[in-house]
């Protein structure tokens, strides 16, 4: 269908009750509908035919733009071919291809994949995994499973329960139990307006101490963290907090995850995060930039000592009892793979690294902007958090959201924090428009 004809249905009195839609206030949304109907490189097309500048990448995930005919074509093509087959004691070469290639462009040392259908259960798989792992060693209680405030790792039940966001965990039960959380590392007194990664907060990784003096590290499975927090707004690591996480998890015989669903896949200027922080999990969870958002996918890493614990068992053995029916789908390991020849005939995996110092430098022009009270960045991502009005927090950032939509630029809103992370193909005149568009709407919101 042409993006005309799109519009067109979309325009047309269609009714939106149906569709009851995620984290959306979908009441006032179809109040006031805001409609995508088709993307081409940086931009997307609204309904009313106005171009908008896509500041996030859709939602952390279209790492190569829109509209590759590259990976549009391949999926086509794998679904004339095979649409679909199951993977449970059974397999197709795409994925067994798909998993080998992954391997090459990941750190050192991970040397095997296991697929999943999105982030959600990429983080569900990663837990679940260093769970099964102490118990496959015979130390199975290691059962307690550590996060941090403000994480963000999806909305499986595994996620939330390790995650910190209150409003994606109070109306849900008791949740996993055997769960406790690291502070956070968020410390706008001493790091506000970094660039790059703050200077202070490194003793913050000390908290896992206080964990372990609580729990007895022997109780202790694994510890997840986002190395640089996405959702909840942007946060930082500081400067040698990651790699005092990292000692005290060895000291302790405490596995590392690292969510990297947003890191991964060239969003710092290096393939993942692991790559840019130069230290190593255990294991770690991607999805999102895995397909360029094509084709829903997630996908854990796992180091080859983790991976060799499991394959001691008799061969007959079932390994990990887990699995998806989507797991290693045709459709999305053609898309991986299609978008993994885009990342590296565009060097997209280390391009952010060669704009990130421009980036870093539009987006601190921002410091006078009104309302601004903290600017944050590093690689391709900034943080833009302002003053809340009184008793409104929140609404003064998603009122910029629907004003810099109108205005043709598209940027999340998380609280009263902006987060952008745009295409990896962007431009300088790309980023000087974002900051324009920014600086007009931030003038023009009360
Ligand atoms: N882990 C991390 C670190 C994420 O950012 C997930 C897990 C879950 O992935 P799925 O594919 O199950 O959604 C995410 C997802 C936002 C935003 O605007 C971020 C995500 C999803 C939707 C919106 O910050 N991240």
């Amino acid at each position: 269908m042409t993006a005309a004809a799109v519009s067109e249905r979309s325009s047309s009195n269609q009714s939106l009750d149906a569709y009851w839609m995620p984290f959306t206030a979908n009441r006032q949304f179809k109040e006031a509908p805001r409609l995508l109907v088709s993307a081409r490189g940086m931009h997307y097309r609204s309904d009313d035919d106005r171009s908008i500048l896509d500041g996030t990448a859709g939602l952390w995930c279209c790492n190569a733009g829109h509209g590759h005919a590259q990976i549009t074509e391949a999926v086509a093509r794998q679904l004339e071919t095979l649409d679909y087959a199951p993977s449970f004691q059974m397999g197709h070469p795409i994925a067994f291809e798909f998993a080998e290639r992954l391997t090459a462009v990941a750190p050192e040392g991970f040397n095997h994949v296991f697929f999943t259908g999105s982030g959600s259960e990429s983080v569900d798989t990663a837990l679940k995994m260093a769970l099964a792992y102490h118990r496959a060693r015979g130390d199975s209680s290691r059962t307690r499973l550590i996060g941090r405030e403000r994480g963000y790792h999806g909305v499986g039940f595994g996620g939330i329960s390790v995650g910190g966001i209150v409003n994606n965990r109070r109306h849900f039960g008791a949740l996993l139990a055997g769960v406790d959380h690291l502070r956070h590392t968020h410390d706008p007194e001493r790091n506000a307006f970094s660039r790059g990664q703050p200077a202070f907060g490194a003793e913050l990784a000390d908290d896992l101490e206080r964990l372990v003096a609580l729990h007895g590290a022997e109780t202790i499975a694994a510890v997840i963290v986002e190395p640089v927090a996405g959702s909840t707004g942007v946060l930082v690591p500081p400067k040698g907090y990651l790699e005092r996480l990292r000692e005290i998890c060895d000291r302790h015989g405490i596995l590392l995850i690292f969510d990297e669903v947003i890191t991964g896949f060239g969003r710092l200027g290096t393939p993942f995060a692991a790559d840019y922080f130069g230290v190593l999990p255990d294991l770690f969870t991607t999805a999102k930039g895995l397909t360029n958002g094509v084709v829903p996918m997630g996908a854990v890493f796992v180091r080859d000592h983790m991976h060799e614990a499991f394959m001691t068992a008799p061969p007959d053995t079932i390994e990990l009892f887990h699995g998806y029916t989507y797991s290693g789908h045709p459709a999305a390991c053609a898309a991986g793979l299609a978008t993994l020849d885009v990342y590296e005939s565009q060097n997209l995996l280390r391009r952010g690294a060669s704009l990130a110092g421009l980036w870093e430098e539009k987006m601190h022009s921002l410091r006078d902007a009104r309302h601004v009270r903290d600017i944050r960045n590093l690689g391709l991502i900034a943080g833009i958090e302002l003053e809340s009005r009184d008793g409104a927090v929140g609404r003064r950032a998603h009122d910029t959201f629907v004003k810099c939509f109108e205005a043709g630029l598209l940027i999340r809103v998380t609280g009263e924090i902006i987060a952008l992370s745009p295409p990896l193909i962007l431009e300088e005149a790309h980023i000087d428009e974002m900051v324009d568009t920014l600086r007009r709407t931030l003038d023009s919101v009360d």
